[in-house]
Parts: C-alpha cells; sequence; structure tokens
C-alpha cells in the first residue's frame, strides 16, 4: 500500500524505525519484566523531536498533525507499546492546552512539552467516572483567584512521571457535563499528590497512578477555557487522540505479525517450513489484510484532524475499534503461530498479546465506543 505520505512523514518513520530497532529493542524486554520507566529513551525521543512532530511551528513544534504522530507511535510500538506511551500520553495531556489553552498558557506550557523536557498526563477517569465521563466527583471550588481541588483520578497514564497534567473537575455537580472545568496542575502544587501506582498486564514500561487532590490550590490563570467547559475540551481531546491509540494497537500487531511471519518461514516441521501450510498461510494472509485495513482507516481519520474536520467522534472511534480489535486478534493469532514457544516468556511474542489488551479498554472501552458511532449516526440522520 501507498499513502502518498509527504518527504517530513517519510523522514520522520525511518528515524521512529531506526530508533525503535537500534534503541528500543535492545532494552524492551527489561523494562517489561522490571516494570520502570524508560527514561533513557525519553532522552532519546526528546533528541529525535518525536514529543514535537504533532506541534504547530509557532509554538516551537515542527509544524505536522496526528498523522506525523501517528507514524511515530506506530512505529515505536512494532517493537514496544509500552514505551511508545511516553509521547502518545504526552500528546494525550498536552491536546487540551493545545485546543483550549490561551496565549499565556501556551507560552508558558508549550516550550518543555514539545522537547520532551517536560511529560505530560490527563486526568479525566475516576473510580466511579469511566465510561461514564460526565459524572466526575473531582470538586474545585474558586476562592478568590484559586480554585481548590479535591478528589482522585484514576489509571492515569504517564501518572508520577508527568509533570504537567489536564484535570477535568466539576465546579457545578449540579450541571453534570456542563458543570466540568479544564485545569492545568502541575507536579509539586501543594496539596497534589500520587497514590496507587498500577501492577499491570501489559504496557509495563509505562507509569499508571492515581492523582490525589487534597485541598490543592490551583491559581485562576491554570483553568483551561471558561468554566463548564471542560467536558467537551475532555471530548475534543477524546477525539484527536483516539487515532493515537489505534496507532498504538496497529504497531503491537504489525511488530506481532512481523516475528510470525519470520517465525513460520524458519520453524521446520514434517521436512518443511510450517509456512508452507494452507492452514497457516491462510491465517498470515487475514493478518496482514486486518493490519492494512487498520492503517488506511487510522490515517484516514489522521488526515481528517490534520485538515481541520471537527466533529470527528464518530470516526475516532471507529479507528480505536478497528485497530485495537485486529491487534488483539493478530497478536493472539500470533501466539498461536508460535506454538508452545508463543506461551514462553523466553520469546518476544506473548508480550505483544499482554500489551495489545489496553488498546479495547482505555480511551473508551470499545463497547462505549460503539456507542458514541450509534449516537452520531442517530444525530446523523435527525439532522438531516
Ligand atoms: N465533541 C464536542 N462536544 C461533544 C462531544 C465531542 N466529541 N461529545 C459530546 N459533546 C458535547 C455534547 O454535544 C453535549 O453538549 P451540550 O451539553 O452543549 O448539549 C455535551 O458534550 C454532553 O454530551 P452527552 O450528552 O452526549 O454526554 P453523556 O454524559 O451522555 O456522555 C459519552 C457521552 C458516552 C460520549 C462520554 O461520556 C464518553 O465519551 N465516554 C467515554 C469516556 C472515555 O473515553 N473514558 C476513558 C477514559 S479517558 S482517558
Amino acid at each position: 500500500m501507498d499513502y502518498f505520505l509527504n518527504e517530513n512523514q517519510e523522514e520522520i518513520r525511518a528515524l521512529a524505525r531506526r530508533i525503535a530497532q537500534e534503541k528500543v529493542k535492545p532494552v524492551a524486554a527489561k523494562y517489561d519484566r522490571e516494570g520502570t520507566f524508560p527514561w533513557d529513551l525519553v532522552e532519546e525521543f526528546s533528541k529525535a523531536g518525536f514529543f514535537s512532530v504533532y506541534i504547530p511551528e509557532e509554538y516551537g513544534g515542527s509544524g505536522g498533525g496526528v498523522l506525523d504522530l501517528v507514524i511515530v507511535t506506530e512505529e515505536l510500538s512494532r517493537i514496544c507499546g509500552g514505551i511508545a506511551l511516553a509521547v502518545a500520553a504526552t500528546a494525550l495531556g498536552t491536546f487540551p492546552i493545545l485546543l483550549s489553552g490561551n496565549a499565556e498558557q501556551k507560552a508558558r506550557y508549550l516550550p518543555d512539552l514539545v522537547t520532551g523536557r517536560k511529560l505530560a498526563g490527563f486526568g479525566l477517569t475516576e473510580p466511579e467516572a469511566g465510561s461514564d465521563a460526565g459524572s466526575i466527583r473531582t470538586r474545585a471550588v474558586r476562592k478568590g483567584d484559586r480554585y481548590i481541588l479535591n478528589g482522585l483520578k484514576h489509571f492515569i497514564t504517564n501518572g508520577s512521571v508527568a509533570k504537567i497534567y489536564t484535570v477535568i473537575a466539576s465546579t457545578d455537580p449540579e450541571r453534570g457535563t456542563r458543570g466540568a472545568t479544564a485545569f492545568i496542575v502541575e507536579d509539586g502544587t501543594p496539596g497534589f499528590s500520587y497514590g496507587k501506582i498500577e501492577d499491570k498486564l501489559g504496557i509495563r514500561a509505562s507509569k499508571t497512578s492515581e492523582l490525589v487532590f487534597e485541598d490543592c490550590e490551583v491559581p485562576v490563570e491554570n483553568r483551561l477555557g471558561r468554566e463548564g467547559q471542560g467536558f467537551i475540551v475532555a471530548m475534543r481531546t477524546l477525539d484527536r487522540s483516539r487515532p493515537g491509540v489505534a496507532a498504538q494497537a496497529l504497531g503491537i500487531a504489525q511488530g506481532a505479525y512481523d516475528l510470525a511471519l519470520d517465525y513460520t518461514t524458519k520453524r521446520q516441521q514434517f521436512g518443511k517450513s510450517v509456512s508452507s501450510f494452507q492452514a497457516v498461510q491462510f491465517m498470515l494472509a487475514d493478518m496482514a489484510t486486518q493490519i492494512e485495513a487498520a492503517r488506511a482507516l487510522i490515517y484516514s481519520v489522521a488526515r481528517m484532524v490534520d485538515n481541520g474536520m471537527e466533529r470527528i467522534a464518530k470516526e475516532s472511534s471507529m479507528c480505536k475499534i478497528v485497530a485495537s480489535d485486529t491487534a488483539m486478534k493478530v497478536t493472539t493469532d500470533a501466539v498461536q503461530l508460535f506454538g508452545g514457544y508463543g506461551y514462553m516468556r523466553d520469546y518476544p511474542i506473548e508480550k505483544f498479546m499482554r500489551d495489545a489488551k489496553i488498546t479495547q479498554i482505555y480511551e473508551g472501552t470499545n463497547q462505549i465506543l460503539r456507542s458514541v458511532i450509534g449516537r452520531n449516526i442517530i444525530k446523523e440522520i435527525a439532522s438531516g
């Protein structure tokens, strides 16, 4: 397939592929085993400019868009979907500032995010507000020139390693989704701390933690947009970040397929390579076809975002569903193709299956995303 990427995007792909091979591959198993955060690789990604690829030039970025971010995420995830999140989750935490930040907020926060000197995180989810994002309980009460935040966010990617968080809190609980407000909260703000750090099945090189707010004082200047706009800020952010989760899933699927193809052409049974059997060829054919279909959809949605299209909740949900279901199917089949070896931790393939699972769950479970697609289809009909 040819996706007619521009010269810049081809260069970004080549660079991300090289860094993934040379720097990520040798240490991916170690970080997965230890569950530690890859600060040395963050340094490499920062030098390579990966944190800046989707940020406009006026804010110090390289002027690309979501498609550029998708390419970086895909290539890094071909080797390790967990390590790729250092970049992808920082983008998730940065989108609200790009979308809704005023000039001072952008000038203050974007320079450190563009370079990767600081990582970002996005605090929406709470124990009682997952799919039902409108029912958050974290409260923000205005007192003079500050807001006092109290509450708990959990399952926050980059939690405890990021320095800048976009946090959605309720300023008017009576108004539900229309009473939510977005804030920028910096690491080190008094009253803000990290709770439980999660021990996960996959993406173990990525940190996931609780964010705890206890009378945390956030200056009014750190409010993103107006009071009551927080839910829309969050939804618009997720519309733009879901192609990134899809790209992570795509990379994981491609990485598992690459290994399975190599293995089945080398593995000999009954005096010939197992890839010469039709049963295996059909599996490889399905894997390759599904991966390409996912890629075509993700790149199209990323291009929609980059061309300034606004209402893209339906399409962005579609690409996340297709790519993450593909990742789960392809990685499971890849383990199958490795036979007994596939189940053993000595081989790299089982990690892909563990890493794939989260892509069907986070940034909207594939079930709630079907509901988002359904609502939008009905709305389109109603509006003619
Ligand atoms: N872009 C812009 N605005 C949007 C929007 C979008 N994608 N989606 C919803 N909105 C607006 C609606 O237009 C509505 O605005 P008004 O109040 O002005 O009418 C408002 O947001 C509330 O929308 P809605 O009534 O549809 O809210 P619901 O509580 O019914 O929930 C869903 C909507 C299910 C779509 C939302 O809760 C959701 O996306 N959940 C999944 C959250 C998620 O991904 N969680 C994972 C963790 S995030 S890392």
